[in-house]
């Protein structure tokens, strides 16, 4: 998803930038040499910074992600004690817009066969949900279980309790008959997703998690939610990105130091 090589066939990799003929070293050095050097070391720091810039242009995405606990329940109807963790990457694509997510489940089991979904923990429904103060908000995107699996790209780790798939406008509930969309006020359809970007930006969506135990004993079941935010780029993206920059400025500051003792 990230990264970028600093050389290639067509463009000099910062060593080749900053480090010139490097025959000479340091303590040898003139001071038009010592001075050379010095802006082959600036020249360095722009190449560092365009390819910076570059990598984050490429890499034109958002980041949201939700811990799940029953004390988000609205009413605080549930009792349990399973969590869930949700990651998204948001892309704007030439085809529209694609939210890849993940959600992990701990404590719930997600059981292939619906028949089988019979055990207090068994998972029976997950959706993306609009948050409305007080009560339980219309579905957004349904990923898992009842109503439906409107996900064509979900998949689903029945082993590490893990679902992963992308939110794009093709999961869209439509007219199974006309094949138009559907209105967006149906409460339990998927919706276009393009219509729901300010909300994700505001905090204003949620993933529900519905257990057979909670659908049985306090319907409509809600086990765990969480609330998802938008969250910083990954530190392993950032950094993946800074390397070659903090590389440049770690052999400039040797270099200059170098210079200073010669
Ligand atoms: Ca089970
Ligand atoms: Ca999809």
């Amino acid at each position: 998803m990230f990264g970028f090589s600093v050389a290639g066939p067509d463009r000099p990799s910062i060593r080749d930038v900053h480090i010139g003929s490097g025959e000479t070293s340091d303590g040898d050095m003139t001071g038009s040499q010592r001075s050379r050097r010095g802006g082959a070391c600036r020249v360095s720091w722009v190449v560092a910074g365009l390819l910076l810039g570059v990598a984050h242009s490429a890499a034109a995405q958002e980041y949201f992600a939700a811990d799940l606990n029953r004390a988000q329940v609205v009413n605080n109807e549930s009792f349990s004690t399973a969590f869930g963790r949700a990651d998204f990457v948001l892309t704007d694509t030439l085809a529209g817009p694609q939210l890849a997510y993940t959600l992990s489940l701990t404590g719930l089991d997600l059981d292939p066969d619906p028949g089988q979904r019979t055990d207090p923990n068994d998972v029976v429904g997950v959706h993306m949900h609009l948050h409305v103060p007080g009560v339980i908000g219309p579905h957004i995107l349904n990923i898992f279980g009842n109503p439906s699996e409107d996900d064509a790209d979900l998949v689903v780790d029945f082993d590490a309790e893990t679902l992963t798939g992308v939110f794009d406008l093709s999961d869209a509930s439509r007219d199974p008959d006309t094949g138009e969309l559907l209105p967006q006020a149906f409460p339990l359809t998927t919706k276009v997703i393009d219509n729901w970007l300010d909300e994700l930006r505001a905090g204003e969506l949620y993933i529900a998690v519905h257990s057979m135990d909670r659908a049985m004993n306090a319907p409509p079941g809600v086990d765990i939610r969480g609330n998802i935010f938008a969250v910083p780029e990954p530190a392993s993206a950032c950094w993946l990105a800074a390397g070659p920059v903090l590389l440049a400025r770690r052999r400039c500051r040797r270099r200059r130091r170098g210079a200073e003792r010669g």
